[in-house]
This record gives C-alpha cells, structure tokens and sequence, in this order.
C-alpha cells in the first residue's frame, strides 16, 4: 500500500503505528515494512509565513504488511548458557509442609473373581498398607510430612446394589460381614497412620456398591452410603477410644457425591468416579462442577476410583487422578476391553497446590 506523509519517514518502530493510524486494521503478530520511499515534487507543505515559512516536501512511501518474523537468537550465546546451568537452592519448606495422600479405592470387599475372594483382598489391603507405611517413615526422613490424607473414595463393599442386587449372589460374605471387614479396615489404617502426623484427614466419597439399597430401582439419596457409614462408625470408636482429636472425618453435605478437603495447601477433591461414566469424561464432568461453582469445581487435585484403572489427566496445573484398585479383578470387564489394571494403592505427595512422587503400592 502506498501512503503519503509530510517530510522523511521515521525509523522501523515507526512504520506500523503510521500505517493504523490511516485506519488499517493490523492484527497481532503482524507489521508493516517501509520498501520505498520517494519525493512527490508537486506536493509540499509550508508552515507559517514570511521570513518565518518553511516548506517540507511531502514524500510517497510504500509499505507491504507482513507476519512478524521471530527475532533470530544467537544459538552460541544459547548453548554456553545450558553449560553455565547451576541448580538452584531449593526455596525452605515451613515445618509439616508437605501432605501424604494414600487412596482407598474400590476395595469391594465380598467380591470373588478368578478363584479369588475378600481373604486375598484383604490380604493384598494390608500388604498394601504396610508398603504405604514404610514409605512414608522414608519420605518423612526427606521432608517434613504434617498432613496424611487417606481418601476413601467409594465401592469399599460388593454391596447389594449393583447389577439389580444380583452382585450378592456372587459375593463371598453377607452385606454385613462385608461391613464388619471394611469398618475394622478402615479403623486399622486411621491407627496405623495416626501417631505418624499433626494431622489425619478421612474424607470419603460415596460409590455406586456402597448404596445400600435401591428400592424400584431408585437409588438412595446420595450421601445414604455404607462407605460414610463405615467413617462415621469408626469416628465414633476413635471418639470412645480418646486420643484422636488430630483425626478428622469429613462425609458429604446432604445429597452430594463429592468432598473437599485442604491438605498442606494443596485443595483435593473426592469423587468415586461413577457420576462421569466414562473414564474419558473427567475432565468434562470437573469442568462443569466449575462452572456450577461448586466447591470440588476450585480443586488443585481431583481423586477418584471407580474405573479401577490408574489414569492421570493434567491440564492448566490442575489433576486429575483415578486410582487403581486391590480388588480380585473383573472378568466382564476383560471379556468386553481386554486384560486388566496393575493391582496396588495410589499415594502420592503434595503441597502448596501441587502434587508429586505418584507411587502404586
Ligand atoms: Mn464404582
């Protein structure tokens, strides 16, 4: 385009903001570049009058509009850089900066599957533990561990709701006994963490099998779960007990799948996983809680079970994590997907917003 201006044309900073100001619309990332410049000797300019006038030419000026080009970089100044790399000092951590995360998910205690039964679940739950308890003792060396989150996150028992009740019928312990089993577990981990840290935080999310009924087919108001029940029972032991007052329990609000907790500054949200129905769904499902400004929507760190799958998605700093399972496997999932989850217990560290060392244990 050419335009015409009164005297020489300015320097390179100039070119583009003399082109919008004749109204042209230069987007982002593009600018104008002067190629020619000449004297139009018809036209001129004076100013004032007299002695005092002065007359400046009037100069036609060529520009072409253009992508910006990338400034080059010097590659040898680049490379010396990498070599003078000296770490940084690590910035001081406050005292019990840090929170350990250690998932109990889909244990499904009474369920049987490949000859395998709640004795082997058990068993593998306990192992589990021990294995979580041993690294925490070492990471604790490490770092200042004030914080151990152990999440509940839903399908503790086989329950009775599941495939229209017709899960009991494979289960190897009546409903009941499957509680008595999932509350002493849970009771096991709270004292086996408890001496260890300032504080003990149990949220729990309800899952689909922990419903404890689903009459004509209804299912039961969202907080009615035999995993809360299970936190409450064993709250109510450790009360009786005494000594306990750094555990905290933390149960839906009335009609919610979900909780929310704060952990060592990083905020977790708890869902079981089955309001998503699809692994491929988490992020969709979170991004709708924002939306809705529900509290779970505001978590650094969204964990759930369900799927029984080790599956992290991270975006924009923010994660979610679904935890695998101890349970005997499934059958009817490997008949319709092919093959099967690496069996073990998710933990985790965290602190100020973020997440690191994942381990399955
Ligand atoms: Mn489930």
């Amino acid at each position: 385009m050419v335009t015409l201006g009164v005297g020489q044309p300015g320097d390179e900073s100039t070119w583009t903001d003399e082109v919008r100001a004749l109204g042209v619309d230069i987007p982002p990332g593009w600018s104008a570049r002067l190629v020619a410049v000449s004297m139009d000797p018809r036209a001129w300019v004076r100013h004032a009058q007299g002695e005092d006038a002065v007359t400046e030419p009037v100069t036609r000026r060529k520009y072409v509009v253009e992508p910006t080009a990338a400034k080059g970089l010097d590659v040898d100044e680049l490379v010396a850089a990498i070599g003078n790399k000296r770490p940084k000092a690590a910035p001081p951590v406050a005292l019990g900066g840090w929170g350990y995360v250690h998932c109990i998910a889909d244990w499904q205690v009474g369920k049987t599957a490949y000859d395998a039964g709640s004795d082997q679940t058990v068993h593998r739950i306990l192992d589990s533990l021990d294995a979580s308890l041993a690294r925490f003792k070492r990471e604790a060396k490490r770092r200042p561990i004030g914080t151990v989150v152990l999440a509940s996150l839903g399908d503790l028992c086989e329950g009775v709701a599941s495939q229209n009740g017709g899960v009991l019928l494979a289960s190897d312990l009546t409903v009941t006994e499957q509680l008595r089993v999932v509350r002493r577990l849970l009771l096991e981990h709270v004292k086996a963490f408890a001496p260890l840290a300032e504080r003990i935080v149990v949220p729990t999310a309800p899952g689909n099998h922990d419903e404890p009924h689903r009459v004509m087919g209804m299912k039961p108001r969202a907080h009615d779960s035999f995993a809360v029940e299970a936190s409450m029972q064993v709250a109510d032991a450790l009360d009786l007990a005494g000594g306990y007052d750094h555990v905290e329990f933390i149960t839906p609000d009335p009609d919610d799948l979900t909780v929310t907790i704060e952990a060592a500054g990083t905020i977790i949200g708890c869902a079981h996983g089955h309001q998503w129905r699809s692994p491929d769904r988490v992020h969709q499902w979170w991004a709708k809680m924002g939306h809705a400004r529900h509290r779970i929507g505001q978590a650094h760190l969204l964990l759930s079970g369900h799927f029984h799958h080790l599956r992290v998605v991270d975006d924009s700093g923010r994660t979610a994590i679904t935890a695998p399972t101890v349970d005997p496997g499934s059958p009817w999932f490997d008949q319709r997907q092919g093959g099967g989850p690496r069996h073990g217990v998710l933990t985790l560290l965290t602190r100020d917003g973020a997440w690191t060392g994942l381990e399955i244990l």
